[in-house]
C-alpha cells in the first residue's frame, strides 16, 4: 500500500517535471522590431500571438530609448503612470505573462509621434 502511494507520488513528480521541461523547451525569445531592434515605427512590426513564458528582447541604444510597461490606456494614449515598470539597459529580456502586455518608449514624442510602442498578447 505504502509502496503504491510512493510510486504514485513519483509519477506525479515526473509528470510535473516533464510538463515544466516541455514548457521551457517551447518558450521562445523574440527580438522586438527584428533586425532594427526597438525603435520608431514599431506598430509596423508584425505582432503575433505568444505563449506565456515567451520572452521579448528589447534591443536599443539606452541613451536614446527606454522600455516602459504600461496598461492598455497608457498604450493608447502614450502615457506611463508613476511607478510603471521601466527598463533601460538597452538589452532587456521581458518574460510575457498570460494576457496582453503593453510597452512604450517614454522619451518625448517617441511613442506619440513615432509609433514607438508595441502590444503583445500571450495565451
Ligand atoms: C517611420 O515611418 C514613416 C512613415 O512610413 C517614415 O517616413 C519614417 O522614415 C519611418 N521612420 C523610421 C525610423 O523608420
Ligand atoms: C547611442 O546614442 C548616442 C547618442 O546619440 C551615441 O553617441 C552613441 O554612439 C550611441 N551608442 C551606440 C552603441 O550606438
Ligand atoms: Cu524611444
Amino acid at each position: 500500500m505504502a509502496k503504491e502511494r510512493g510510486i504514485g507520488a513519483v509519477s506525479v513528480i515526473v509528470f510535473c517535471m516533464l510538463m515544466l521541461y516541455s514548457e521551457m523547451a517551447h518558450a521562445s525569445t523574440y527580438v522586438v522590431g527584428g533586425r532594427t531592434g526597438w525603435t520608431f515605427n514599431m506598430t509596423a512590426w508584425v505582432k503575433g500571438t505568444y505563449k506565456a513564458g515567451d520572452k521579448l528582447l528589447f534591443y536599443y541604444n539606452a541613451t536614446q530609448h527606454n522600455v516602459v510597461m504600461v496598461d492598455e490606456a497608457g498604450y493608447n494614449s502614450c502615457t506611463a503612470s508613476k511607478g510603471s515598470k521601466t527598463y533601460q539597459s538597452g538589452r532587456d529580456y521581458i518574460e510575457l505573462a498570460k494576457g496582453s502586455t503593453y510597452f512604450i518608449c517614454t522619451f518625448p514624442g517617441h511613442c506619440q509621434d513615432h509609433g514607438m510602442k508595441v502590444a503583445a498578447l500571450a495565451v
